[in-house]
């Protein structure tokens, strides 16, 4: 396994992370700091909640469009950034059978990710399967080259980035791409406010203990002494930038300690924090941002409903 990001580096990163985001005002917090194990364990089970629509019509369309994607990119070999549950993974690589040669999942997190390779690898013999613990935000440039590599981006993880991070993203992945390369971008759509929040604010609450189990982290992390039970979960509908927004809001006057940063932090009775934002897209505002990054849409494919949308780019 390749490692182009250690334990040590994620150390500091989140170190980082936490100091500007704590003394930022409104407070934020990065979302990738959401997927320990529990936290994986717990997104996992939101992707099968009733009112969480975006993982089963991204399968719809994969289903429905792996045949397409195979004969559009007769692609070698597959790059997953961020490679999660592994049943999107697996339509891809079936569908792609004819061709595929290597499959190169990436991931910040080397313990899923050995799994998930070996599970991988053993019902795919030929497959030549070759994980890399990098963060795709910072190691675009490392990733394996290639002939005819399609790189998937699924889940709509491109709205957590905000739209000038998101902008330079593409624009980075860009520039590694070759000619016959080509990016599988899944993306979420614009929808009705009831469905948006709905989604992000469950009735099992679910999605409330994900968003509280950054706390947890950051006290296992960095000694921290966040009471989880403290802060309540909030999610909004950001209409201007056309978001959504998960908050941490104190439900009391409060302070913190981060002793791994050496940070004393005090929350007001109300006070929110925000802790992720996703971003839902409309298709021309898709096609430019990826235009904007060098990048032309080939494909869009929706879910029946117009829920979801798989791009299919190239530069
Ligand atoms: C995995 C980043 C796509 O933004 O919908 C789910 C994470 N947050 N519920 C999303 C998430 C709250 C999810 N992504």
């Amino acid at each position: 396994m390749d490692r182009f990001l250690t334990a040590d580096d994620l150390a500091k990163t989140l170190r980082r992370d936490v100091r500007e985001g704590l003394e930022a005002r409104p407070r934020t917090l990065p979302p990738k700091w959401f997927y320990d194990e529990r936290g994986s364990a717990l997104f996992e089970e939101i992707t099968r909640l009733e009112e969480y629509y975006p993982t089963r019509r991204e399968r719809e369309i994969l289903l429905a469009r792996a045949p397409d994607i195979a004969a559009a990119t007769g692609a070698r070999t597959l790059l997953e950034l961020g490679a999660g549950s592994g049943e999107k993974t697996r339509l891809l690589l079936d569908a792609l059978r004819g061709t595929l040669r290597a499959y190169v999942p990436v991931d910040v997190s080397g313990d899923f990710l050995a799994e998930s390779a070996a599970r991988i690898a053993a019902d795919h013999p030929r497959l030549s399967v070759r994980p890399v613990v990098a963060d795709y935000e910072q190691h675009l440039h490392l990733l394996p080259s290639g002939e005819r590599r399609l790189v998937a981006f699924l889940g709509g993880t491109v709205g957590n980035m905000p739209p000038a991070a998101r902008i330079g993203f593409l624009a980075g992945l860009r520039a590694t791409m070759g000619d016959e390369d080509a990016l599988l971008l899944g993306a979420d759509l614009v929808k009705d406010e009831e469905r948006l929040v709905a989604a992000y604010d469950d009735d099992a609450g679910v999605t409330a203990e994900f968003n509280r189990n950054v706390l947890r982290v950051i006290n296992r992390e960095l000694e921290a002494d966040f009471v989880p039970a403290a802060y309540e979960h909030v999610a909004v509908w950001n209409a201007a930038e056309e978001w959504i927004e998960m908050r941490l809001r104190s439900v009391r006057d409060q302070v913190v300690r981060v002793r791994g940063v050496d940070l004393e932090v005090a929350f007001d009775a109300g006070e929110e924090m925000r802790t992720e934002i996703s971003a839902k897209f409309r298709r021309e505002r898709l096609e430019a941002e990826l235009g904007a990054a060098g990048l032309t849409l080939a494909e869009f494919w929706t879910d029946g409903a117009g829920d979801f949308s798989l791009c299919l780019a190239r530069p």
